[in-house]
């Protein structure tokens, strides 16, 4: 791990930046596989399947039959952490409704907005070493509660054509409408532009590798939105004396496990902790089965000391981690003044595992300091707002004269004259009574 004292304001950039991805190789192929996809259409998606999944696939959509088998291969127990899961998160989301708005901004002016869901929304799973079922949770559950009518999944299936039966058993529990065993750029086309069996969506989320990050910025392209723009998974812990040192530990090489290019760093205002950090991640890091791509994220990790707490948070909302963990002593003063994080997770009891799986909050958020900007996936992500208003005869009256005004100071004759012709009606029903 890499120890830093006191870094200099100036070398802060250089510290906290984030390992740039190369994008432009990737660009072409993913512009090759849209462009096939959209008029080629299943037999492509098929073809790729074969390609990079090596299954060939009669049908690409997973059955009831399916999904059925699948969920007598999830053991009771995991069903039932399954479970707990989904109702907190399914608490958490469901308070985050809102009423509509309702303003009359002048007599006879009323103006309201309401939120309406996103029809039709596709969700991408990722295949590979970790089977992420947690995932369907966090983005399945919101989109049902927004009413989103089509819930589209796809995810990539194993050689011999098969889906992780957790996936297919959490899809189905939380009203996925249909799963596709497709992956990769191809899966990303498919919802894109549809194809004969995958449904056209209008937003995609979900995580996935360079090349399905790329896609979904392409997507976008052809005007489907997408969550957010994503990159390797982050992870800073604030901890001073008060933090317990074996479970800032473990904190970090949860993320660390996560992948290679995984994002760990700590900040403190003791020197002491963080030595006693590090050596207590050797030590645990020893009996990870994931050990090979623990050890690589923590090898690029940083700890760092600063002998200032007003310094650390400057440091820290710099940076704008995805998640936050503060462990310290005047752990308001942490909560008071972070301004750029995804999540945060406060005390020595809040492993960021709680949020990753079970206490409520989504753990689809924005990572390379796009906490500066963007939010973490939450039931608004699935819906729009929609602004409606209804004008009498008396709130034209009031407001009219202002339209015509502007309208003509911006040279804008028609816009004028919808107004006009309203208000000399109205004036010649008066003039008539
Ligand atoms: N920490 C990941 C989410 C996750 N962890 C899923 C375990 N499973 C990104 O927030
Ligand atoms: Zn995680």
């Amino acid at each position: 791990m890499n120890k830093i004292y006191n870094p200099s304001r100036e070398s802060w950039s250089t510290i906290l930046k984030r390992p740039t991805q190369t994008v432009s190789d990737i660009e072409d192929i993913v512009d090759t596989v849209f462009t096939e996809v959209k008029k080629g259409g299943d037999s492509i998606l098929k073809t790729y399947t074969e390609k990079f999944d090596g299954v060939s696939l009669d049908a690409l959509r997973v059955t009831k039959e399916e999904v059925n088998q699948a969920s007598l291969y999830v053991l009771e127990e995991l069903k039932k952490a399954i479970q707990l899961a989904k109702r907190n998160i399914e608490e958490f989301h469901k308070a985050q409704k809102t009423e509509r708005v309702f303003v009359t901004t002048a007599p006879g002016v009323d103006c309201w907005q309401e939120k309406r869901p996103i029809q039709k929304v596709g969700l991408y799973i990722p295949g590979g070493t970790a089977p992420l079922f947690s995932t369907i949770l966090m983005l399945a559950i919101p989109a049902k509660l927004a009413g989103c009518k089509e819930i589209v999944l796809c995810t990539p299936p194993n050689k011999e054509g098969k889906v992780n039966p957790a996936i297919l058993y959490t899809a189905a529990l939380c009203g996925v409408t249909k799963i596709f065993k497709v992956g990769g750029i191809q899966a990303i086309a498919g919802m894109t532009f549809g194809t004969e069996s995958v449904p056209q969506v209008y937003k995609i989320f979900g995580p996935g590798n360079q090349y399905v990050t790329v896609a979904k910025q392409i997507a976008t392209k052809y005007g489907v939105a997408i969550d957010m723009p994503a990159g390797p998974s982050e992870l800073l812990v604030f901890a001073d004396d008060s933090a317990n040192p074996v479970f800032v530990a473990s904190d970090l090489l949860s993320q660390a496990e996560h992948g290679v290019d995984s994002q760990v760093i700590l900040v403190s205002t003791s020197k002491e902790l963080l030595d006693k950090v590090e050596v207590e991640v050797e030590i645990q890091l020893e009996d990870l089965p994931r050990k090979e791509i623990a050890k690589k994220a923590i090898e690029n990790s940083k700890l760092i000391y600063v002998n200032d707490k007003k310094y650390a948070v400057d440091l820290i909302n710099e940076y704008g981690p995805e998640h936050y963990i503060i462990c310290a002593e005047d752990e308001d003063f942490f909560i008071e003044n972070v301004e750029n994080a995804g999540s945060v997770f406060i005390g020595n009891y809040t492993p960021e595992s709680a949020g990753d799986y079970a206490s409520g909050t989504n753990h689809t958020l924005p990572t390379n300091g796009y906490a500066k900007q963007y939010s973490g996936v939450n039931l608004d992500s699935f819906m729009k707002s929609m602004t409606f208003q209804k004008i009498t005869p008396d709130g034209i009256q009031n407001i009219g004269k202002a339209i015509e005004l502007m309208a003509e100071a911006e040279g804008l004759q028609a816009h004028k004259n919808a107004v006009t012709l309203r208000l000399n009606e109205i004036t010649k029903a008066i003039s008539s009574e």
